[in-house]
């Protein structure tokens, strides 16, 4: 069950919605007026700064505050003013010598708003460029108190926090549904300092070795004398790069999975990827992998879907985010951890835990839940939030180390650089998304865009002038703990342990673990991408590695591709399969999906009314469809038969059957007759045939059931014909815990 507030904010939302067709509410000012159609007059009061709107605290050497005006605080005042806060009279027109003369190089005020505009953009992130986040809070469970002394996991302590998930290949403007690993990175603010997690959604990474991150990218990037295609992998250099180079062949398995399409940022796994070393109180170090469990499962597009929605909303994912955490389904998900002695060896099971291609399956060691975090809160400004917003691997608590995984060293160092040409300087830390919620007092001083005024005389270590400040904490103070690991006395080499040599034996435990519908899907992807590639020898050499995973794999892939299956060129393992890779064959709860409902002038509004009800009881949001906008009765219209498309409703819900309206392009079967596909609008057959082929549930009631006859998808599974609104909507409820109507994919692939 949903709290009575969330499903009252949710009704508000959708109540919202009806207003599709004015200009959107002033963001972040819940309940305030919708907006005239003429413009203002006279200045509204300011809004109230929100806590993010604050300039960072001006630290002096002993920590404490300066106490010094706030001066950067959110632009609210009344009146225009340049950035020297001098108030302007108008800022449509230039100066200009005379109504049509030339414009006056004196013009301070064009000047400066000019010169301010060329520079708005910063250069967008070299990986992970796409991405939309989202504040929220977490809160321990107390239960990882034996394993590490980090405070903002003992009991009840409740941390703020900021989340990005992102893309990683395509630019800022690229699309959200491509088929790609999402970034899923948390800064926590933590009492003793910012804990950055910086992960994925796919819980291996492509290479071993941080060295190779400029090669995978230069591979996974458009191609540079055409620069296309954008934000995909479906080209020559990727597959030649991930062919030659296997031990990327794990983590491409995932990602032509449909791990590598999620239908929410809400629906998805985060993975902290490396293993990490924790230490507790008393000094004691295990190794650890963190993860983050979704409470409404895992659940992905349909690759059609994916593709559709990259045309019909590019913004599909950051759109649910938002329009999730301001309905009141505030998207959860549990912290887990996996504990693994700390050993010489630092092996589990004989997994080698330094090896970031390799899982440690959740059978061999369960994932311990520490904590929950709830995304409550969008950003006030994408731009200083979510652009702004510097992640580190580097940036750790007392209690949680870093482990000698050659890929999370070379992250180490590549965190920090990145941001002095994307931020602009080493002052990054001051931006207020940034900021620890902890006073800072560091000896770093001076540089570009230095925001803190520092106080004292002596930022250097030890001094007598500042009275000894800055001292230096111990274990009593909470000092960071860096745990003393013994290096082995070793030779420097350019190597890998010979474990890492292994790159095919968990690509094969992760497709034996996937349901036949899966492994389909797959398939599926492999063919198409390959069938993207020019070169016949990059098909042929990934089919060489298919056939290393998985013969039927190959094989089905080949068939595709209309090529001859190799054969393994080494003995294939049997590893056990690991049930917990599947997405599919699970129950969960339903909050916060979308129900499209379609309906006309002539449907019955007293079960419409009812219908709405009891989608909103279940933490759902219902998009009443209709061939105009406006209203049906009393019911708002949140879709028209122009602007929807299946593809941004998890089920469809039919309460009449229209005819086809006269803005629909004709059908094609135009002379079938009243009995027909025709008769039906061809916006709905579309609808109902697109539900259908991405195995949605689907219901009619009422006149409803005759769009179910004549698109010829009644009686099929998944699909209902039901004699009360009510009955309709239970049917599609328990539906949708499965997520989808999975008997409908063929699974030729067993
Ligand atoms: Fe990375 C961004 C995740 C390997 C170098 N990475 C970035 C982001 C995520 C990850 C989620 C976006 C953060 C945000 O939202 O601002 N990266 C990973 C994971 C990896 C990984 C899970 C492997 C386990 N990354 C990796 C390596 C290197 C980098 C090996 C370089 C040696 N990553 C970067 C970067 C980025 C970045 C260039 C781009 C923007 C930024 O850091 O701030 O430094």
């Amino acid at each position: 069950g949903k709290p009575a507030k969330a499903v009252k904010n949710m009704v508000k939302n959708a109540a919202e919605k009806v207003s599709d067709l004015v200009a959107p509410d002033v963001p972040g000012s819940p309940g305030s007026e919708p907006p005239s159609l003429e413009e203002p007059t006279a200045p509204r009061e300011p809004l109230p700064p929100k806590k993010e709107q604050g300039a960072p605290p001006v630290v002096t050497p002993t920590g404490a505050e300066t106490g010094a005006p706030v001066t950067a605080q959110g632009q609210q005042g009344a009146y225009l003013t340049t950035a020297q806060g001098v108030r302007l009279r108008d800022t449509d027109h230039s100066l200009k010598a005379g109504e049509r003369g030339p414009t006056l190089l004196q013009d301070h005020h064009l000047r400066e708003k000019i010169m301010h505009f060329d520079h708005e953009r910063i250069p967008e992130r070299v990986v992970h460029a796409r991405g939309a986040a989202a504040h929220g809070v977490f809160e321990a469970y107390g239960t990882a108190g034996q394993v590490t002394r980090a405070g903002f996991l003992k009991k009840g302590k409740k941390t703020d926090v900021f989340v990005r998930f992102s893309t990683v290949l395509g630019s800022r403007g690229s699309a959200d549904t491509v088929r790609d690993t999402r970034g899923f990175a948390t800064k926590f603010y933590t009492e003793e300092g910012n804990f950055d997690l910086v992960g994925n959604n796919i819980p291996v990474f492509f290479i071993q070795d941080g060295i190779k991150f400029p090669d995978v990218i230069h591979a996974g990037k458009p191609h540079p004398d055409r620069e296309i295609p954008q934000a995909q992998s479906a080209h020559d250099t990727f597959w030649d790069f991930v062919s030659l180079h296997t031990e990327a062949q794990h983590h491409t398995i995932w990602n032509m999975s449909d791990r590598g399409i999620p239908r929410s940022y809400r629906t998805m796994e985060g993975f902290g990827v490396h293993t990490f070393r924790l230490v507790n109180e008393a000094g004691e170090t295990v190794l650890a992998k963190f993860h983050w469990k979704p409470q409404l499962g895992v659940h992905s597009l349909v690759w059609e879907e994916a593709q559709l929605l990259a045309g019909l909303d590019p913004d599909f994912h950051r759109r649910d985010l938002y329009d999730a955490i301001e309905a009141g389904a505030f998207p959860e998900w549990e912290l887990g951890i996996q504990v693994f002695p700390d050993t010489p060896e630092e092996t589990f099971e004989g997994i080698d835990l330094l090896d970031p291609t390799k899982i440690v399956p959740e059978e061999l060691a369960p994932v311990q839940p520490v904590g929950k975090m709830t995304l409550d809160r969008t950003p006030t400004n994408f731009f200083a939030e979510v652009e702004q917003v510097a992640f580190h691997v580097g940036h750790l608590p007392p209690g949680i180390d870093v482990t000698n995984d050659p890929l999370l060293q070379a992250r180490l160092f590549s965190y920090l650089d990145t941001q002095i040409t994307r931020l602009g300087g080493p002052n990054f830390a001051q931006i207020p998304i940034n900021c620890p919620h902890v006073p800072v007092n560091d000896m770093l001083r001076d540089g570009f865009h230095q925001h803190a005024v520092h106080a004292g005389v002596a930022p250097y270590r030890p001094n007598s002038l500042d009275g000894g400040n800055p001292f230096e904490a111990g274990d009593a103070e909470n000092a960071f703990v860096d745990a003393p690991v013994e290096v082995a006395r070793s030779r420097k080499v350019r190597a890998n342990p010979v474990s890492y040599d292994d790159h095919y034996s968990q690509a094969r435990l992760f497709w034996r673990s996937m349901s036949p519908v899966e492994k389909e899907h797959i398939v599926r992807a492999y063919t198409f991408e390959l069938g993207k590639c020019y070169e016949q020898t990059i098909k042929e050499r990934q089919l060489r590695c298919l056939a290393n995973i998985d013969p039927v794999l190959c094989r089905q892939v080949a068939t595709g591709l209309g090529l001859p299956a190799p054969e393994p060129d080494r003995p294939l393992v049997e590893p056990e399969p690991s049930p917990a890779l599947s997405q599919v064959g699970k129950e969960w709860p339903a909050a916060g999906r979308m129900i499209g409902i379609v309906a006309d002038d002539g449907a019955d509004l007293g079960a419409l009314a009812e219908l709405r009800t009891a989608v909103f009881a279940a933490g759902m949001v219902p998009l009443l469809i209709a061939p105009h906008g406006g209203m049906l009765g009393e019911l708002p219209v949140q879709r028209t038969f122009a602007t929807a498309r299946s593809v941004e409703f998890d089920a469809l819900v039919l309460a009449a059957a229209p005819a086809p309206a006269p803005d629909a392009l004709p059908a094609r079967d135009a002379k079938a007759g009243a009995g027909g596909a025709a008769a039906v609008d061809p916006r709905v057959s579309l609808l109902v045939e697109e539900c259908w082929r991405h195995a949605k549930a689907i219901a009619g009631f009422g006149a409803g059931t005759a769009v179910l006859e004549r698109t010829g998808v009644a009686g099929t599974p998944g699909v209902v014909s039901a004699g009360s609104a009510t009955d309709a909507f239970a049917e599609v409820q328990r539906l949708l815990a499965a997520h989808r109507v999975w008997e409908r994919f063929p699974a030729s692939v067993a």
